[in-house]
């Protein structure tokens, strides 16, 4: 059997326009940081395989969040000891000069320094760890890890994602002054277990704009609340969903050198762990998305502009007629690599939307779709794929449209990724396995009355990798 970057290297469903890991699986973006004029990326990896394994940190390096290069292993576990069972996700700061990791050790979960050399290819950890061994007795706590780190007037500050048994998530607040020796506050605030589960994962926070956005991974979805932050205490005033989908998971955010708000997510897999395994691949990193707060305090999320670096041939239509109840498959233009920028008018048709990797007779077909009755956005897998090692279904949330407002859909297809952002607001991640090489075709569509591609433009991405 061929290695396992051998056989990812040749699977027609691998991405190629996203940042992914050599070969392996991969899961969470870890320490995001811009350092020395290079943005640095270090994600959740098992280099030993596409299954979940014990974790190590992959690293890659970037002039502009688009192109990446990989670098060797940053932490690999220890041979017995503190982090033998992994090295679990964290952040990197700038400590005056020098890049220091702070990451989870398991098992159990314990908090742990890395110092690196100048060009962060070389890693050393702290000799003293853990620096954080053991959670606050007080507390009857579920998990303790993923710290997120950052300055706050001369002193530095470390969350944790938490959860206290039956409470629900939480994110546990320390202090330093070095790094090294944390001093435990208090719960930075609390979540509700109905609505934010039982423990938070890969807490994330900011202040953007006139708040602060905690962002946390609970449920198998991206959360945030906006908020006020006083006194070492977060007081949430709104909770919210960074991505609609399913798959779309324990993104973690960097300021980037023109000071804006960049999130990196992980993208999951849907197909069965044998054929993920077979495929010699897991996971990648979601495209790097923008964040704002729009009037209301709501997150916004749109894809970064630099994107556009990647378009290459493109194709245009416009003023088509979609009749009710039917689909319209394009002629002249078909393809796995290409993002899409379609603006939809509801007409008097209850649903309507884009299909992409659609297979002539549409026996495989994937379908975006804005539902008026319902006011969502949907993403529909169930007819994907052949294959019935692919897991598909519908899945979506909420977009608020005005009366008279079109769709406009900004979608990026990656062979089996798919990022659908809306009306300049909210994002849409999931996945399409198709089986069939001729599953490359593009349609609109329409339900319960007729609708009008007013304008579509479609361009064929070109690959980062070479
Ligand atoms: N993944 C990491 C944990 C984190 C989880 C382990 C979230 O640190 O809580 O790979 O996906």
């Amino acid at each position: 059997m061929p290695r396992s970057d051998e056989r990812a290297k040749v699977d027609p469903l691998r991405p190629k326009y996203h940042f992914i890991a050599p070969s392996g699986w991969m899961n969470d973006p870890n320490g995001l940081i811009l350092f020395r004029g290079e943005y640095h990326v270090f994600y959740q990896h098992n280099p030993n395989g596409a299954f979940a394994g014990t974790r190590h940190w992959g690293h890659a390096v970037s002039k502009d969040l688009i192109r990446w290069r990989h670098l060797p292993t940053a932490l690999s576990p220890g041979n017995g000891g503190y982090d033998k069972d992994g090295c679990w996700s964290g952040s990197a700061v700038d400590n005056d000069g020098v890049p220091v990791i702070l990451y989870t050790g398991v098992m159990p979960e314990v908090q742990c320094v890395a110092l690196g050399s100048q060009d962060m290819v070389y890693w050393e950890k702290y000799a003293g760890n853990p620096v954080i061994s053991s959670h606050p007795e007080s507390l009857d706590l579920k998990g303790f890890r993923d710290p997120c780190v950052w300055k706050e007037d001369g002193r530095w500050y470390m969350l944790l994602g938490s959860g206290i048994e039956g409470k629900g998530g939480t994110a546990l607040l320390y202090e330093s002054n070095d790094l090294l020796r944390w001093r435990y506050l208090h719960p930075i605030c609390f979540g509700r277990i109905d609505r934010t589960g039982e423990v938070w994962e890969c807490p994330d926070f900011f202040p953007l704009e006139d708040k602060h956005v905690l962002i946390i991974s609970a449920l198998k979805k991206t959360l945030y609340y906006t908020g006020k932050y006083r006194d070492k205490e977060f007081h949430p005033e709104m909770l919210g969903t960074v991505d609609l989908g399913d798959h779309f998971y324990a993104a973690k955010s960097m300021i980037d050198e023109k000071g804006r708000r960049i999130i990196f997510g992980w993208i999951r897999e849907a197909r069965s762990g044998p054929v993920q395994l077979a495929s010699g691949w897991s996971g990648l990193f979601s495209l790097p998305r923008q964040l704002a707060l729009d009037k209301e305090g709501i997150l916004n999320v749109t894809p970064l502009p630099e994107l556009k670096s990647l378009r290459g041939d493109g194709f245009e239509d416009e003023g088509v007629r979609i009749d009710a109840d039917s689909c319209k498959v394009l002629e002249d233009v078909e393809g796995d690599c290409l993002e899409i920028e379609a603006d939809l008018d509801l007409g008097d048709s209850r649903e309507l939307g884009l299909i992409v990797r659609c297979s002539p007779r549409l026996v495989e077909a994937t379908f975006i779709s804005y539902n008026r009755r319902s006011a969502r956005l949907y993403l529909d897998s169930s007819k994907s794929s052949l294959n019935p090692e692919c897991e598909g279904g519908r899945e979506g949330g909420a977009l608020k449209v005005d009366s008279g407002e079109h769709i406009k859909l900004n979608l990026f297809l990656d062979r089996s990724a798919i990022e659908v952002f809306a009306n300049g607001r909210i994002c849409l991640t999931g996945r399409a396995y198709p089986s069939r090489a001729d599953s490359k075709r593009i349609g609109v569509f329409s339900r319960g009355g007729s609708a009008k591609l007013a304008s579509i433009k479609i361009w064929k991405m070109k690959p980062i990798w070479d």
